[in-house]
Protein backbone atom coordinates (compact mmCIF):
# COMPACT_ATOMS: atom_id res chain seq x y z
CA UNK A 1 0.00 0.00 0.00
CA UNK A 2 1.03 3.83 -0.51
CA UNK A 3 -0.31 6.87 0.16
CA UNK A 4 -0.22 9.66 -3.22
CA UNK A 5 -0.41 13.10 -1.40
CA UNK A 6 -3.20 14.61 -4.09
CA UNK A 7 -5.73 17.13 -4.67
CA UNK A 8 -8.33 16.73 -4.03
CA UNK A 9 -7.27 14.87 -1.05
CA UNK A 10 -4.36 12.34 -0.26
CA UNK A 11 -5.40 8.58 -2.56
CA UNK A 12 -4.19 5.24 -0.64
CA UNK A 13 -3.50 2.80 -3.48
CA UNK A 14 -2.57 -0.60 -3.91
CA UNK A 15 0.76 -0.58 -6.04
CA UNK A 16 0.09 -4.40 -7.06
CA UNK A 17 -3.17 -3.13 -8.53
CA UNK A 18 -1.98 0.30 -9.65
CA UNK A 19 -0.95 0.40 -13.39
CA UNK A 20 1.32 3.52 -14.94
CA UNK A 21 -0.22 4.66 -17.88
CA UNK A 22 2.02 6.66 -20.37
CA UNK A 23 0.05 8.33 -22.60
CA UNK A 24 1.71 8.96 -26.58
CA UNK A 25 5.06 10.50 -26.00
CA UNK A 26 6.32 9.85 -29.20
CA UNK A 27 8.59 11.73 -31.01
CA UNK A 28 6.45 13.21 -34.03
CA UNK A 29 4.48 15.23 -30.80
CA UNK A 30 7.83 15.67 -28.92
CA UNK A 31 11.08 16.38 -30.58
CA UNK A 32 12.21 19.30 -33.03
CA UNK A 33 11.94 18.42 -36.05
CA UNK A 34 9.27 16.29 -35.86
CA UNK A 35 4.98 16.66 -36.86
CA UNK A 36 4.04 18.94 -33.88
CA UNK A 37 6.99 21.43 -34.49
CA UNK A 38 6.02 21.41 -38.24
CA UNK A 39 2.38 22.69 -37.66
CA UNK A 40 3.93 25.55 -36.06
CA UNK A 41 3.97 24.15 -32.13
CA UNK A 42 6.35 24.89 -29.47
CA UNK A 43 7.48 21.65 -28.75
CA UNK A 44 9.76 22.52 -25.48
CA UNK A 45 6.39 22.68 -23.89
CA UNK A 46 5.88 18.56 -23.87
CA UNK A 47 9.62 18.48 -23.50
CA UNK A 48 9.03 19.89 -19.70
CA UNK A 49 7.10 16.86 -18.68
CA UNK A 50 9.69 14.50 -20.07
CA UNK A 51 11.79 14.73 -16.63
CA UNK A 52 8.84 14.03 -14.65
CA UNK A 53 7.33 11.05 -16.50
CA UNK A 54 10.86 9.77 -16.76
CA UNK A 55 10.84 9.95 -12.66
CA UNK A 56 7.52 8.21 -12.67
CA UNK A 57 8.56 5.31 -14.68
CA UNK A 58 12.15 4.65 -12.68
CA UNK A 59 9.68 4.63 -9.22
CA UNK A 60 7.10 2.55 -11.15
CA UNK A 61 9.03 -0.02 -12.68
CA UNK A 62 11.36 -0.06 -9.59
CA UNK A 63 8.47 -1.04 -7.11
CA UNK A 64 7.64 -3.67 -9.70
CA UNK A 65 4.34 -1.79 -10.87
CA UNK A 66 2.45 -2.66 -14.38
CA UNK A 67 3.98 -0.10 -16.74
CA UNK A 68 1.49 1.05 -19.89
CA UNK A 69 2.97 3.03 -22.96
CA UNK A 70 0.24 4.14 -25.58
CA UNK A 71 1.01 5.15 -29.20
CA UNK A 72 -1.05 7.13 -31.18
CA UNK A 73 -1.66 5.68 -35.04
CA UNK A 74 -2.92 3.67 -37.81
CA UNK A 75 -2.80 1.34 -40.19
CA UNK A 76 -0.65 1.56 -43.15
CA UNK A 77 -3.88 1.26 -45.65
CA UNK A 78 -5.46 3.85 -43.28
CA UNK A 79 -8.59 1.51 -42.91
CA UNK A 80 -8.65 2.15 -39.42
CA UNK A 81 -8.63 5.98 -39.82
CA UNK A 82 -12.08 7.70 -39.75
CA UNK A 83 -12.27 9.88 -42.70
CA UNK A 84 -13.23 13.00 -40.91
CA UNK A 85 -9.83 12.40 -39.10
CA UNK A 86 -7.82 12.13 -42.12
CA UNK A 87 -9.71 15.05 -44.19
CA UNK A 88 -8.56 17.52 -41.45
CA UNK A 89 -6.09 20.00 -41.98
CA UNK A 90 -3.69 21.28 -44.62
CA UNK A 91 -3.57 18.14 -47.10
CA UNK A 92 0.63 17.97 -46.37
CA UNK A 93 -0.18 17.71 -43.16
CA UNK A 94 -2.58 14.84 -42.82
CA UNK A 95 -2.55 11.56 -41.37
CA UNK A 96 -0.65 9.04 -44.00
CA UNK A 97 1.12 12.40 -45.67
CA UNK A 98 5.19 12.13 -45.63
CA UNK A 99 6.49 13.82 -42.63
CA UNK A 100 10.04 14.76 -41.59
CA UNK A 101 9.93 11.00 -39.43
CA UNK A 102 7.67 9.06 -41.74
CA UNK A 103 4.29 9.07 -42.86
CA UNK A 104 2.54 11.29 -39.95
CA UNK A 105 0.53 9.27 -37.32
CA UNK A 106 1.14 5.72 -39.11
CA UNK A 107 1.95 2.34 -36.86
CA UNK A 108 5.92 1.71 -37.89
CA UNK A 109 7.08 4.46 -38.77
CA UNK A 110 10.11 6.48 -36.99
CA UNK A 111 7.87 9.31 -35.46
CA UNK A 112 4.80 7.20 -34.25
CA UNK A 113 6.99 5.47 -32.18
CA UNK A 114 8.09 6.36 -28.59
CA UNK A 115 10.59 8.88 -27.74
CA UNK A 116 14.33 7.54 -26.34
CA UNK A 117 14.25 8.70 -22.84
CA UNK A 118 11.00 6.69 -22.06
CA UNK A 119 10.99 3.85 -24.33
CA UNK A 120 9.35 0.68 -23.19
CA UNK A 121 11.44 -2.52 -21.88
CA UNK A 122 10.36 -6.19 -21.98
CA UNK A 123 7.36 -6.83 -20.15
CA UNK A 124 5.85 -3.65 -20.08
CA UNK A 125 2.24 -3.20 -22.69
CA UNK A 126 2.16 -1.16 -25.52
CA UNK A 127 -1.53 0.10 -26.94
CA UNK A 128 -1.42 1.29 -30.24
CA UNK A 129 -4.66 3.45 -30.01
CA UNK A 130 -6.57 5.04 -33.05
CA UNK A 131 -8.22 7.18 -31.51
CA UNK A 132 -7.43 9.84 -28.56
CA UNK A 133 -8.60 7.81 -25.50
CA UNK A 134 -6.68 4.92 -24.73
CA UNK A 135 -9.52 2.59 -24.24
CA UNK A 136 -11.59 3.07 -27.82
CA UNK A 137 -11.12 0.09 -30.14
CA UNK A 138 -7.87 -1.12 -28.12
CA UNK A 139 -7.51 -4.44 -25.94
CA UNK A 140 -6.45 -1.69 -22.58
CA UNK A 141 -9.77 -2.51 -20.83
CA UNK A 142 -9.03 -6.09 -21.06
CA UNK A 143 -5.22 -6.15 -19.87
CA UNK A 144 -6.49 -3.95 -16.73
CA UNK A 145 -8.87 -6.19 -16.13
CA UNK A 146 -6.68 -9.41 -16.58
CA UNK A 147 -4.55 -8.23 -14.09
CA UNK A 148 -7.04 -6.69 -11.35
CA UNK A 149 -6.32 -3.38 -12.01
CA UNK A 150 -8.42 -0.53 -10.22
CA UNK A 151 -5.85 2.73 -10.28
CA UNK A 152 -4.07 4.45 -13.12
CA UNK A 153 -1.67 6.55 -12.82
CA UNK A 154 -1.77 8.98 -16.14
CA UNK A 155 1.42 10.92 -17.47
CA UNK A 156 2.03 11.90 -20.71
CA UNK A 157 0.57 14.24 -23.83
CA UNK A 158 -1.74 15.81 -24.58
CA UNK A 159 -2.73 17.29 -21.76
CA UNK A 160 -7.00 18.18 -22.63
CA UNK A 161 -6.65 15.84 -25.85
CA UNK A 162 -5.63 12.11 -25.04
CA UNK A 163 -4.64 12.02 -21.68
CA UNK A 164 -8.36 14.03 -20.62
CA UNK A 165 -9.95 11.54 -22.80
CA UNK A 166 -8.57 8.52 -21.34
CA UNK A 167 -9.21 9.69 -18.15
CA UNK A 168 -12.60 10.61 -18.54
CA UNK A 169 -12.89 7.16 -20.24
CA UNK A 170 -11.17 5.43 -17.57
CA UNK A 171 -13.26 7.03 -14.86
CA UNK A 172 -16.73 6.09 -16.59
CA UNK A 173 -14.98 2.39 -16.46
CA UNK A 174 -14.50 3.01 -12.82
CA UNK A 175 -11.17 3.39 -12.26
CA UNK A 176 -9.76 5.52 -10.19
CA UNK A 177 -7.69 7.93 -12.05
CA UNK A 178 -4.65 10.10 -10.56
CA UNK A 179 -2.94 12.33 -13.24
CA UNK A 180 0.66 13.34 -12.43
CA UNK A 181 0.49 17.05 -13.32
CA UNK A 182 3.71 17.88 -14.07
CA UNK A 183 4.29 14.48 -16.31
CA UNK A 184 1.82 15.93 -18.49
CA UNK A 185 2.06 18.77 -21.32
CA UNK A 186 -0.09 20.62 -23.78
CA UNK A 187 0.84 23.06 -26.28
CA UNK A 188 -1.48 25.30 -25.02
CA UNK A 189 -0.62 25.93 -21.27
CA UNK A 190 -3.67 27.36 -20.75
CA UNK A 191 -5.39 23.94 -21.28
CA UNK A 192 -2.74 22.21 -19.61
CA UNK A 193 -3.86 24.63 -16.38
CA UNK A 194 -7.23 24.13 -16.78
CA UNK A 195 -7.72 20.35 -17.86
CA UNK A 196 -5.95 19.51 -14.57
CA UNK A 197 -8.01 22.03 -12.69
CA UNK A 198 -11.60 20.02 -14.58
CA UNK A 199 -10.34 16.54 -13.49
CA UNK A 200 -10.52 17.87 -9.65
CA UNK A 201 -13.01 20.08 -9.58
CA UNK A 202 -16.47 18.97 -7.87
CA UNK A 203 -14.45 16.52 -5.43
CA UNK A 204 -12.82 15.00 -8.03
CA UNK A 205 -15.05 14.60 -10.66
CA UNK A 206 -12.67 12.61 -12.92
CA UNK A 207 -10.11 11.74 -10.62
CA UNK A 208 -7.17 12.81 -8.70
CA UNK A 209 -4.17 15.46 -9.69
CA UNK A 210 -0.59 15.08 -8.27
CA UNK A 211 3.03 15.43 -9.65
CA UNK A 212 5.95 13.54 -10.23
CA UNK A 213 7.76 13.89 -6.96
CA UNK A 214 4.49 13.48 -4.54
CA UNK A 215 4.36 9.86 -6.79
CA UNK A 216 7.70 8.71 -6.74
CA UNK A 217 7.70 9.10 -3.11
CA UNK A 218 4.84 7.51 -2.41
CA UNK A 219 6.73 4.61 -4.31
CA UNK A 220 9.93 4.98 -2.96
N1 LIG B 1 -1.86 12.37 -28.07
C1 LIG B 1 -2.61 13.43 -28.38
O1 LIG B 1 -2.98 14.23 -27.54
N2 LIG B 1 -2.89 13.61 -29.73
C2 LIG B 1 -3.16 14.81 -30.30
O2 LIG B 1 -3.49 14.89 -31.47
N3 LIG B 1 -3.03 15.90 -29.50
C3 LIG B 1 -3.10 17.20 -29.82
O3 LIG B 1 -3.05 18.03 -28.93
N4 LIG B 1 -3.18 17.55 -31.09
Amino acid sequence: MAVIEAEPGAIRIDVGRTALVIIDMQRDFLEPGGFGETLGNDVSLLAKAIGPCKAVLSAARAAGMLVIHTREGHRPDLSDAPPAKVNRGSPSHRIGAPGPMGRILIRGEPGQDIIPELYPIAGEVVIDKPGKGAFYATDLGLVLQNKDIDTLLVCGVTTEVCVHTTVREGNDRGFRCVVVGDACGSYFPEFHEVGLRMVKAQGGIFGWVSDSAKVAGALA
